[in-house]
């Protein structure tokens, strides 16, 4: 148990009890005698969100009297998983729910087992969106969260021989039990249709869009409670539903599935979350989505400002909104509208106020990941923001060309439309000359976006792009999923670090204590044991929790590199036979992560590391010394007991293509020793543990563009490395796929053609680094005074320290 407060008091766990009795009879209408578990879970969930609604008004009450400025965080995901844990133990109220529930025969570990996994999200950006909410309450700023209510969030994987197989995700299925629907706050939203242009004399004109469709976004709104119920904020989420709910006269006229026509179409804009991160998914769904949330949320905040506010020349003052990622970017021209066409603004002032008010943030250099539409799919849906868009862009161009002296090449660069072939609005460009501020997630990541993707954009407006580097909220990565260390923490340096993180550095004078290290090592064994059992009874594979635990948890893209590390398995596979006098560290390389259902590498890589695990798991001569698996269906559940449970934490990406990564620090957080590049934060975490208490290998950012650049010849780096080419020549040839021999030749021609993602030109760094982790393991005493020094200094990296940033360099809220 978290133990977080001293031992519970009778009249509190008494109280509760009654409380649960309470929700469970007038709110669910159940009898104790005859309540299933899920009944339970939702008494308990009702129980802890009564309490919580107090605090909630609270905060709401303080953000109106005091007029703080309000910051608002659009994004299309929030990865936010099971939130009961979190809400007890920041409300403080854990323990004594804990023998509530047991004085009623409830265990509150088997129901909290069976809260659903909200995967809103599709991995970092959304996992980030959901640590930043609970930063947000617990560094006291007043926020709204604002996305969209999927009914069906990210897919649940299955494996069918090795494959990966999707299938829908039912989160809401019993109900969410978390939320309030607010049906007084809903908003029509548009499509297509015509603009009409009014004389309103001296030259001047009105805008009036009459869109063809319309829906309406119905909001609902969950708590977002901060760390000791601090602050509570609104995570509300937009629902889709139609204007007319069923067409009568078609209904009555028998045609009795046409009347729903409308209704289907309206709700099918929320039913799914696309399940691609790092690609648009390119159709015209995805920019409905887009426009009807922001649409949505902006209509909200407006509303909002006015109850307090005459007019809006106090928006930027009063409001920050943050753009997360491009996907949130035509915010920027419907804030124009809103303020110029609807609520009377002339377009310059509309323009300035809506530039104050929005920042942006970039999460990817990936040119294929920043979104752009085709200018006829734009025009058709969103009539009015096109001709917005132009009028920015016209505006943009101008200035550049007057105050910068930009020549053509430049303009072209940092123009709105995309002018080379089918031509394309650039949500990138819009979001950053709409916003004040443009920051990159990491400080290799902004320092690429200004010399890359924003090049020109930077040169033009030099003051705009920032860098915050991300970070993860210790609460859920450490208190809650990690328990045992948690408590050894606070024994041995007392509970500062419980509101401040960075006060874990003074475990620093624990990593050389032996009794300290035994103690360390005990609870990372027992969290091994957990992810044992888990393994052992969903896959029926037995693994040795005396072996190392290797692992890579993170979506799958080539990129990520899960492709290097199961070469690397074949290689060392390959060495353990052919060498069995040696020595070998005994280790198990876990996975898990999802990929994107047309991303067909991606896929590929998967039933490589199933067929691979196969193989090498069931080969006698392997003597159980190294072990391979794939588990299956990752979320943030999943990570909970993974991260834990690590020993070595592989962040392998090919160098200056991950923008930041935020699994390397919940890893670090738990006492795993990092191999990795020098790719996104893991350059700032090796600065903060120490380069003697990290493991980087390979080419840096610079050298990987230097070389693409001039262009290299991967097979004669292939053929100077026996190991590789070895490991190479048994996945190609169907040494792991009988059933089908050429299974995974393209997938190795790729490395032998142009190995874009460096595999080949990184692959002997990194088994050499592997060989040095082995070496460190076998001492373990060496072993255990690294990862101590991992936990100790991951504090800066709490997503507290990125808050702050955020609200005093961004936001000045
Ligand atoms: O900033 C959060 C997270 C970073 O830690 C990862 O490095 C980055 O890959 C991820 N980006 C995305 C972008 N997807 N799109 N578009 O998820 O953001």
């Amino acid at each position: 148990s978290n133990d977080l407060t001293p031992a519970p008091r009778t009249s509190d766990v008494e109280q509760l009890a009654v409380e649960l009795l309470e929700r469970l009879k007038y709110r669910i209408g159940k009898d104790p005698k005859v309540a299933k578990p899920h009944d339970w879970l939702t008494a308990a969930i009702l129980v802890a969100r009564d309490r919580i609604t107090d605090a909630w008004m609270d905060s709401t009450r303080r953000t109106y009297a005091t007029g703080a400025k309000r910051v608002y965080y659009l994004s299309l995901e929030f990865l936010i998983g099971r939130l009961m844990r979190d809400a007890m133990t920041n409300i403080g109220i854990m323990e004594e729910m804990r023998q509530a529930l047991a004085s009623l025969g409830v265990d509150i570990d088997v129901i909290a087992e069976l809260e659903p996994d909200a995967a809103l999200g599709n991995g970092g950006l959304g996992r980030l969106a959901a640590c930043f909410m609970e930063s947000m309450a617990t560094v006291d700023v007043p926020a709204y969260g604002y996305g969209i209510r999927y009914v069906h969030g990210l897919f649940r994987q299955q494996m069918a021989d090795g494959w990966q197989v999707e299938l829908p995700e039912t989160w809401l299925a019993h109900g969410n039990p978390w939320e309030f629907e607010r049906r007084e706050s809903s908003y029509e939203i548009g499509y297509g249709g015509v603009v009409e242009t009014i004389n309103i004399g001296e030259d001047k004109q009105r805008f009036v869009w009459k869109p063809a469709e319309r829906v309406i976004a119905t909001a609902y709104d969950t708590p977002a409670v901060g760390w000791r119920a601090k602050r509570v904020n609104t995570l509300r989420l937009w629902a889709a539903n139609p204007i007319d709910p069923i067409l009568l006269e078609a209904f009555n006229a028998g045609d009795h599935i046409g009347a729903l026509k409308e209704s289907n179409k309206a709700e099918s804009l929320t039913r799914v979350l696309y399940p691609a991160d790092a690609t648009p998914a390119g159709q015209e769904l995805r920019l409905r989505q887009e426009f009807f949330f922001c649409s949505a949320s902006l209509q909200d905040i407006l509303r909002r400002h006015l109850q307090q506010y005459p007019d809006f020349t106090s928006l930027p003052d009063a409001v920050a909104i943050q753009l997360n990622d491009t996907h949130p970017a035509v915010s920027v021209a419907e804030l124009v509208r809103l303020l110029s066409d609807v609520h009377g603004l002339d377009f310059d002032t509309a323009w300035d106020i809506s530039r104050r008010t929005f920042s942006y943030t970039n999460h990817t250099l990936l040119p294929e990941a920043l979104e752009s539409w085709p200018v006829p799919l734009f025009e058709r849906l969103l009539p009015r923001h096109m001709q917005i868009v132009y009028a920015i862009n016209a505006k943009i161009l101008l200035q550049a060309r007057k105050e910068k002296d930009f020549e053509d090449q430049r303009i072209r660069s940092i123009s709105l439309i995309e002018e080379s072939g089918e031509r394309r609005v650039r949500m990138g460009n819009l979001a950053f000359v709409g916003s004040h501020s443009i920051n990159g997630v990491s400080a290799l990541h902004t320092e690429l976006m200004k010399e890359t993707v924003f090049a020109d954009l930077h040169k033009l407006y030099p003051d705009r792009i920032n860098n915050k580097t991300n970070g993860i909220t210790p609460r859920r990565w450490l208190m809650q999923c990690n328990p045992g260390l948690f408590n050894l923490i606070r024994e041995a340096i007392g509970d500062a670090f419980m509101d401040d993180a960075e006060a874990l550095t003074a475990l620093d004078a624990f990593a050389d204590d032996r009794d300290f290290q035994e103690r360390f090592a005990a609870i990372k064994r027992e969290n091994k044991n957990r992810l044992a059992n888990l393994v052992g009874s969903r896959m029926g594979v037995r693994i040795d929790p005396t072996a190392m635990f290797d692992i890579q948890i993170k979506r799958i893209h080539e990129y990520k590199r899960q492709l290097l590390n199961i070469i690397e398995a074949v290689a060392l596979y390959d060495q353990i036979r052919s060498h069995p006098e040696l020595d070998w560290t005994p280790r198990v390389k876990l996975f898990a992560g999802k990929a994107a259902p047309s991303y067909h590498n991606a896929k590929l890589i998967i039933k490589l590391a199933n067929d691979v695990a196969r193989v090498i798991n069931n080969d006698p001569a392997v003597r159980g010394l190294l072990k391979v698996v794939f588990v299956p269906n990752y979320n943030v559940s999943l990570a909970e007991i993974m991260v834990p449970a690590a020993d070595l934490s592989e962040q392998i990406s090919t160098a200056g293509m991950e923008a930041s990564g935020t699994g390397n620090m919940k890893f670090a957080l738990n006492g795993a020793l990092t191999i990795g590049t020098l790719d996104g934060a893991n350059v700032e975490m090796r600065d903060h543990v120490g380069e003697e208490n990290i493991v980087i290998f390979g080419m840096t950012a610079e050298e990987v563009a230097t070389m693409r650049a001039e262009g290299h010849n991967p097979r004669a780096i292939i053929e100077q490395s026996k190991e590789l080419s070895q490991a190479l020549a048994a996945i190609s040839s169907g040494v792991f796929s009988p059933d089908d021999r050429t299974r995974f030749t393209g997938l190795v021609d790729g490395i032998y053609n142009h190995d874009w993602f460096m595999v080949a030109a990184d692959f002997d760094a990194y088994a050499k680094a592997q060989r040095e982790v082995d070496g460190i393991w076998n001492d373990k005493t060496s072993w255990y005074s690294k990862t101590i020094r991992n936990t100790a200094h991951m504090g800066w990296f709490s997503s507290d320290r990125t808050i702050r940033q955020y609200a005093k360099e961004i936001w000045r809220a």
